[in-house]
């Protein structure tokens, strides 16, 4: 069978040919396809990351108390909007002076001081604005180290390792009784068996993941720091082995945690996982895990502006130890305002059915029970709310926290920080993954709150 060219076609043929002759040429050419190719599909991956970016800008005019973890992804971001971040941090400055003097009655949270300070350095600001909060921040995890060496529990670990993170991505050297808190000697310590999945309490998983991962990037940091202006670095070899060892473990458990659809722990901490991985140089990982990440940031489920804030930096590459390569110069000011899509009211004309609520104490004893008609796009709060407007003896509380509210208290009965106890919000027995503001409970569920141990 012959094919019939015309003459266009031909002489095309021809010269076609000719280039073929000159690999020069050819090369060239396939280059430049290549060069296409892949600037299409960055653009293709790059708009919905662009348009994250945008909502997580909108949140700042939110009425909300100004969040520094939010400030830190804007700066870790591609594009910027430089007069809406240098806004913000303004706010943020005021906040952290207000809090830090002795006149205001709240002391920030180790954990929160630390994220000031990764904002302040994410702005190029002058040690001296930070001087007040690195020896705030040095004064807390001296008494924290006190604290775990008894404590038996690690959650507190997430505060310790990004108070450790931040000082040292500000260039501080940490006290070696600091450092010895992450590093330890391995059986003694109660996290370590956490890791080997010795611990057998399954709630204590969910926030597993992002504290392992908070401590990974601690250690990064620390093997890497040098003293500055010298090349030396800033701890002995000895030091930095063991730190790269310990480093080495957790990243591994990180790792092998991370499923065919490429989520770490639950979809919320493969944010931080990745993060860690990525400053390990897993790419592989990295992009099983963003790939993930950016589905599921379409299907709206990074609404919450913190949520949004620690994904952003990860679908961008990054990781908070790049904070300490900014250098806030000759940035893209580009980033426009994007109409986020906040989440309608109730559509109290609109049934569908009734939600069952049952609070348990800690021993699974019924405290009191409601049930509540579900209304569309009604969030649990919404639904506590109601069930309190129809009975009396139903009652609850919330804290404000960077995660939204922090449900308290529950038909009088109080959870307290100090006695290592909280609501914990399942659907039967399925711990929830979103918090009372954020999750939308569908017919005919039946919402456990119970009163557990951490
Ligand atoms: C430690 C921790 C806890 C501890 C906090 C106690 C303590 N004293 O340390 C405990 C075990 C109590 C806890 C509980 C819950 N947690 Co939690 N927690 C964390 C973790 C690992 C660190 C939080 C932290 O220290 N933040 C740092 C500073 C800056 O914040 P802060 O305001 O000072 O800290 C307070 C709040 O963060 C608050 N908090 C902790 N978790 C949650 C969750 C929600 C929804 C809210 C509103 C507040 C809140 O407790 C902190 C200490 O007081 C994060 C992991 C992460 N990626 O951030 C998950 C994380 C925030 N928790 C999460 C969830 C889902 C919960 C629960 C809803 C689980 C459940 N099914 O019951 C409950 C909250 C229920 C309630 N009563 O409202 C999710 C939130 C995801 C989302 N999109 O909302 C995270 C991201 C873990 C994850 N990957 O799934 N948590």
């Amino acid at each position: 069978m012959s094919i019939q060219v015309g003459s266009e076609d031909k002489s095309w043929r021809v010269g076609f040919l000719k280039n073929v002759m000159q690999p020069g040429k050819l090369l060239l050419i396939f280059c430049m396809q290549v060069l296409f190719l892949s600037v299409k599909l960055q653009r293709t991956s790059e708009d919905p990351i662009t348009s994250l970016n945008a909502r997580l800008l909108q949140s700042t005019r939110l009425a909300l108390p100004a969040n520094p973890s939010i400030h830190i992804a804007l700066r870790l971001s591609a594009h910027h909007s430089m007069h809406d971040e240098r806004r913000y941090l303004k706010r943020l400055k005021t906040d952290l002076q207000s809090q830090l003097s002795s006149f205001s009655g709240v002391q920030p949270s180790t954990d929160l001081a630390a994220l000031y300070l990764l904002a302040l350095r994410a702005s190029c600001q002058d040690h001296h604005s930070q001087h007040r909060a690195i020896s705030y921040l040095k004064s807390r995890l001296r008494a924290e180290k006190k604290h775990i060496q008894h404590d038996v529990s690690f959650n507190n670990y997430y505060q310790y390792s990004l108070g450790v993170l931040a000082l040292c991505v500000n260039d501080v050297r940490i006290d070696s009784s600091v450092l010895s808190g992450l590093v330890p000697h391995e059986h003694r310590h109660h996290w370590f068996h956490a890791l080997s999945g010795l611990i057998p309490h399954e709630h204590r998983r969910h926030w597993f993941v992002g504290t392992a991962a908070m401590m990974v990037l601690a250690l990064k940091c620390v093997s890497e720091s040098k003293v500055p202006h010298t090349g030396t670095w800033m701890y002995s070899n000895d030091t930095r082995m063991k730190v790269q060892a310990t480093m080495n473990k957790m990243t591994q458990k990180i790792q092998d945690r991370q499923t065919k659809n490429g989520e770490i722990g639950d979809i919320y901490s493969t944010s931080l996982a990745l993060q860690a991985l990525l400053a390990g140089g897993d790419e592989e990982r990295w992009l099983k895990g963003k790939t993930r990440l950016l589905i599921e940031a379409q299907r709206g489920m990074f609404r919450n502006p913190m949520a949004l804030s620690q994904l952003l930096p990860v679908l961008y590459h990054k990781t908070y130890l790049d904070i300490g390569q900014i250098n806030c110069s000759n940035e893209n000011d580009d980033l426009k305002w994007m109409r986020s899509d906040h989440r309608t009211e109730p559509n109290l004309n609109n049934q569908k059915g009734f939600v069952r609520l049952s609070v348990n104490d800690m021993n699974g004893t019924v405290i009191c029970t409601a049930k509540v008609p579900l209304f569309q796009k009604m969030s649990l709060q919404a639904v506590l709310n109601e069930a309190r407007s129809i009975d009396a003896k139903f009652n609850f509380e919330t804290r404000p926290t960077v995660w939204g509210p922090f449900l308290t208290s529950v038909c009088n009965q109080r959870a307290q920080d100090n006695a290592r106890n909280y609501w914990r919000l399942l659907t039967g027995n399925i711990p929830l993954k979103q918090g009372i503001r954020d999750y939308l409970p569908h017919q005919g569920e039946h919402i456990i709150l119970r009163l557990s141990k951490f």
